[in-house]
């Protein structure tokens, strides 16, 4: 092999680019001097087919679509190549490190939610634990619960709902001969700017009573999610 002429400048470039940006925007530069003139420079790229370089100017630029959950990191191997017989090449390494953008919407984890709790069952008891999971990276991918909606209503209201946890807690006694079903509707949003709200008005949940025996009644919690 002839010895290389050409050098980049930098045997390891560090990028940063957003998971949403658009095929053909630009990342950097790269700078591999070659004091030959004309066909003779060449830089030639080997990598993931998520970036392309320039043969000309040698601009790094996106080729593909990104997404940060799928493969937040490339390691692109550089070639800069001259057409010189034999050609004389030289090698870098290009980390891309791809940002996070809160492009994902928390999601439920089950379709439907159930429990039976009884309704002598004390204040403060867990009746079941939500679970939403957000892949975006984060505060955007944190996960906060909420009840937006008890039917019937009532003043306190008769669940709450932690809002890190998703746990489901009895906050007032039930009370079998006053309501046979509650319904909540509940969400999970993200910690995002603007957060991302899933399943805003599309969760039910019914709390709905068994077979009642006659000291002790049963009742049904059930969540439900309409996509
Ligand atoms: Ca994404
Ligand atoms: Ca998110
Ligand atoms: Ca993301």
């Amino acid at each position: 092999m002839a010895p290389l002429k050409k050098k980049f400048s930098e045997a390891e470039y560090e990028a940063e680019v957003l998971e949403t940006e658009a095929v053909g925007t630009s990342l950097l530069t790269l700078s591999a001097a070659d004091p030959d003139e004309g066909a003779n420079g060449r830089v030639s790229y080997r990598g993931e087919g998520r970036f392309s370089v320039d043969p000309v100017s040698a601009m790094v630029t996106v080729a593909g679509a990104l997404d940060r959950e799928t493969k937040a990191e490339y390691n692109l191997l550089l070639v800069a190549e001259d057409q010189g017989r034999p050609a004389r090449s030289a090698t870098a390494t290009l980390l891309v490190q791809v940002s996070d953008i809160n492009d994902n919407v928390p999601k439920f984890s089950e379709a439907e939610y159930e429990a039976e709790v009884l309704e002598t069952e004390a204040v403060g008891t867990s009746l079941l634990t939500l679970s939403a999971v957000d892949p975006d990276d984060g505060a955007n991918g944190r996960v906060s619960y909420s009840i937006f909606q008890q039917s019937p209503s009532s003043d306190p209201a008769v669940f709450e709902l932690d809002s890190s946890s998703g746990t489901l807690r009895l906050a007032q006694p039930l009370d079998y001969s006053e309501v046979k079903v509650y319904r909540l509707k509940v969400q999970a949003s993200d910690g995002g700017t603007p957060s991302l709200i899933g399943n805003e008005h599309r969760s039910f949940m019914c709390l709905d009573f068994g077979a009642r025996s006659d000291f002790i009644s049963h009742e049904k919690l059930l969540l439900f999610q309409n996509k």
